[in-house]
């Protein structure tokens, strides 16, 4: 995300960098019938659907985190971008772990966007979830995405389990706002903020939140209690990249994650679930964070540090069920 692509400044909210909504809203439900949003027609398939992605991005690795927890690799093909987003966006520029686009052949990610029958807005994000057999997209909402993987593709031999269980939706819903706000977004709001008073707004809001989950997650596993939820989703994707990008990059410097005792083993204990772990690309994270905000870091040199080991033992694994303190 680039500040660039932030909505309009107003008095109002001087300084403050908001994020545009999405544009794309359409849903894959089991019959194909119309999703909570959007148009009915479709219908899960295999290969039906391609993803494109942005290893570096929090809300692209939210979605590959769910096709990889519900077995959907074999199903949902997956298209990569390279980890430096230059003037023209996201591309597929040739680089470590690119994953050229088979269908339109694009060199930039906003070649998929103008393929689509809809006008494009100028602002080509990832995750984006393109339809083959209609030619256009599904939806370019994380949040959505998400949802469809952890239920549309049941039928079709996808991974038993449900991160979404209706007995903890309540939960789930109610700490999706604080979440976003506060911390998965907040992060930016600190980073993109062109005032003083806009990025400590940001950036305090972003400690709170972090003291407030660490007490949470002292006495039980993951945020809904013993059960791993699409709450523990949406809040890992911003710890792991927390330490290497958004404590240097984006200021966001009072403490690291590393400086939580819950949360960094909480971070450990998601990272080592083999169907997580391999979701995790930090070359990708510290790269495209460092490279490509030229205004906010014009050399784009990447530091050396800090040290970071996910496989550390994270002893997390009786919390919760016995209330043990770390
Ligand atoms: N609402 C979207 C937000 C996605 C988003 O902002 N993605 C950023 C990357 S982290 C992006 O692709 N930005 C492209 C740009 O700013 O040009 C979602 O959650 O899916």
């Amino acid at each position: 995300m680039s500040p660039s692509s932030a909505d309009e400044q107003t008095p109002a909210n001087a300084g403050r960098f908001v994020r545009r909504g999405s544009q794309y809203r359409n849903w894959i439900t089991p019959d194909g019938a119309r999703g909570p949003t959007g148009d009915a027609g479709f219908a899960p398939a295999r290969q039906r659907f391609h993803l494109y992605v942005s290893y570096a991005c929090p809300w692209a690795h939210r979605t590959l985190i769910l096709r990889s927890l519900k077995g959907l690799e074999p199903l949902i093909p997956v298209s990569v971008v390279n980890w430096k987003m230059g003037p023209s966006g996201w591309s597929f520029e040739p680089g470590p772990g690119v994953v050229p686009d088979p269908i339109h052949r694009a060199h930039l990610l906003s070649d998929v966007y103008r393929a689509d029958p809809q006008a494009f807005d100028g602002h080509a994000t990832t995750p984006v979830l393109w339809d083959r057999l209609r030619g256009r997209i599904v939806s370019n909402e994380s949040a959505d995405i998400v949802r469809m993987f952890n239920s549309a593709f049941d039928a079709l031999g996808a991974t038993p389990g449900d991160y979404y269980p209706a007995e903890l939706r309540e939960q789930i819903d109610a700490l999706e706002g604080p979440l976003y706000e506060r911390l998965n977004d907040g992060v930016y709001r600190a980073g993109f903020a062109t005032s003083q008073a806009a990025y400590e707004a940001a950036a305090r809001g972003v400690f709170q939140m972090l003291d407030e989950l660490e007490l949470r997650l002292s006495t039980q596993r993951y945020l809904c209690g013993d059960r791993f939820t699409e709450a523990d989703v949406r809040l890992f994707v911003t710890l792991i990249r927390f330490d290497a990008a958004y404590h240097g990059h984006f200021k966001c410097n009072l403490r690291r994650v590393g400086d939580y005792a819950a949360l960094s083993a909480y971070t450990r204990d998601l990272y080592q679930m083999p169907t997580i772990r391999r979701t995790v690309h930090l070359d990708h994270i510290q790269h495209h964070y460092y490279e490509s905000h030229p205004h906010l870091d014009p050399t784009g040199i990447v530091p050396i540090g800090p040290q970071l080991d996910f496989d550390a033992p994270h002893g997390r694994e009786t919390l919760g069920l016995r209330g043990v303190e770390l």
